[in-house]
C-alpha cells in the first residue's frame, strides 16, 4: 500500500529534503502551503510534478482539519514556524502563535480527523538555550533563551501531552542547528557562504555580522530528515536528540568558509551590533546516542564536507546569475 505523508513546511529548507526522500520511498506526498502574494516554491521546483498541494496555515486550523480530511495521510510531518530566532524577538505574539499554539491547532485536527496518523513535531536545541549540562540529551532541562526557544518548549510539551493524553503516535524530533545550500539566507551560515562567494567574485568585500563566539553542533539538513522519518517508523513514539556531537564557532565557520577561496576572514568580517541578541546560546553540542542506537541513525556529513558544499554551491549559483 502507497504511504502518504504529509508535510507542512514544505517549501523551507528541511521540507524540500524531506519531500524528497519520501518521494524516493514511494509515498505520496501532500504539501500543505500558506497564501501569499509571490509564490515561494524554490526549493521544490524539481518536485513540482511530484507533489500535491493544499493550502492551508498553521494560524488557521479549520484549514488543516479539512486538509486531514481529504488527503487523509498516515503521517504528519510537522515543520512549519516562524524559525528564525532574531525575528522572534521582534515578533514575539505572532512566533506564539506560529510556532507554540500551532502544534496544538494541527494537533487537535489530527484528534478531531484521525488519531491512528503519526506525528513528528520540529522541536529544537534551542529550548536547551543557556545550557544545563553539556552535551545535551533529552534528559537535559530546558532554559530557552529567545522567544522562539519558548515557543519550541511549548510544542515539544504540547506534543508529549497529546502522546500521554490521547495515546497519539506522536514523536518530537529535538533537532541541533542543521544546514545546507538551500538554508535561508538570513542564517549565520547561509550568510557566511553566500559572502563568502560574494567576495571571492568581486561583488562584495565586506561581510557583517554579530557575535562570532557562538557555538553550534552543526549538522546537514540532508542527513537529518532520515532521522524523523525513522521516528515515525517505530512501534513506541519518543523523543529523540538528533546533533553530530561537534561544535564550532561561527568565527571557525568563517575561517574555514573563507579558507576555501583562499581568503583570510580577518580581512573581510566586520562585527556589527545589529545582529547581537538580547539574549544568546552560547554553547550547543549534542549527544545522539538514543538517536544512534534505537533509530540506527548517525550523521554523515562532517562539517568541513557541510562548509565546503554551501560555499560551492553560493559560488555556482552566483557564476550562473551573473553569466560567469
Ligand atoms: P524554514 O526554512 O524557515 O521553513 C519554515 C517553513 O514554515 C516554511 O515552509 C514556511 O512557509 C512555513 N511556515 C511559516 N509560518 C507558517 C504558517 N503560519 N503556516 C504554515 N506554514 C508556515 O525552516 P527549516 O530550517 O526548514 O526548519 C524546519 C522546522 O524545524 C522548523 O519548525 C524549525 O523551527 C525547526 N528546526 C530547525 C532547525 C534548523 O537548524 N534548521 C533546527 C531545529 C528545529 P513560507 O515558505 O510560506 O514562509
Ligand atoms: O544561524 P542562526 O540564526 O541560528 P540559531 O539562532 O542557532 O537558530 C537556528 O538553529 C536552531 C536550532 O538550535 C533552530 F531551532 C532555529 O530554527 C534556527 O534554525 O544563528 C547561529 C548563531 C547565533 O548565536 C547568532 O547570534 O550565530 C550567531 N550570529 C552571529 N552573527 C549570527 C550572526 N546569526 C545570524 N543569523 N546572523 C548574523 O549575522
Amino acid at each position: 500500500m502507497t504511504k502518504r505523508a504529509l508535510i507542512t513546511g514544505i517549501t523551507g529548507q528541511d521540507g524540500s529534503y524531506l519531500a524528497e526522500m519520501l518521494l524516493g520511498q514511494g509515498y505520496e506526498v501532500v504539501g500543505m502551503v500558506r497564501r501569499s502574494s509571490t509564490v515561494n516554491f524554490e526549493r521544490i521546483t524539481h518536485l513540482m510534478d511530484d507533489i500535491e498541494f493544499a493550502a492551508g496555515d498553521l494560524l488557521d486550523q479549520m484549514s488543516m482539519i479539512e486538509i486531514l480530511r481529504t488527503h487523509r495521510p498516515v503521517e504528519v510531518y510537522n515543520l512549519a514556524a516562524q524559525s528564525f530566532v532574531q525575528t522572534s524577538f521582534g515578533q514575539p505574539v505572532l512566533t506564539g502563535e506560529t510556532t507554540a499554539l500551532g502544534v496544538t491547532r494541527l494537533l487537535d485536527a489530527i484528534r478531531i480527523v484521525d488519531d491512528s496518523i503519526r506525528y513528528y513535531q520540529a522541536s529544537s536545541s534551542e529550548m536547551f538555550g543557556k545550557v544545563m549540562e553539556v552535551p545535551q540529551t533529552e534528559a537535559t532541562p530546558f532554559h530557552p533563551r529567545s522567544p522562539y526557544g519558548v515557543a519550541k518548549v511549548y510544542g515539544h510539551w504540547i506534543t508529549v501531552n497529546y502522546r500521554e493524553s490521547y495515546d497519539l503516535h506522536a514523536s518530537s524530533g529535538i533537532l541541533f542547528n542543521h544546514e545546507s545550500p538551500r538554508r535561508g539566507l538570513e542564517f549565520v551560515t547561509r550568510k557566511i557562504t553566500h559572502g563568502v562567494a560574494q567576495i571571492a567574485l568581486g561583488q562584495a568585500s565586506e561581510l557583517r555580522l554579530g557575535n562570532l563566539d557562538a557555538k553550534r553542533d552543526w549538522g546537514f539538513a540532508g542527513d537529518y530528515v532520515e532521522a524523523m522519518w525513522r521516528m515515525l517508523q517505530q512501534d513506541t513514539p519518543d523523543d529523540y536528540v538528533v546533533c553530530t556531537g561537534e561544535t564550532h564557532s561561527v568565527r571557525e565557520f568563517c575561517e574555514l568558509a573563507f579558507s576555501r577561496v583562499g581568503l583570510d576572514y580577518q580581512d573581510h568580517v566586520a562585527v556589527d551590533e545589529r545582529y547581537f541578541r538580547p539574549a544568546e546560546v552560547d554553547l550547543l553540542v549534542g549527544d545522539a546516542t538514543k538517536a544512534c542506537e534505537q533509530l540506527g541513525w548517525t550523521p554523515r556529513t562532517s562539517f568541513a564536507q557541510l562548509v565546503e558544499m554551501m560555499v560551492e554551491s553560493d559560488l555556482e549559483a552566483l557564476k550562473r546569475e551573473h553569466g560567469a
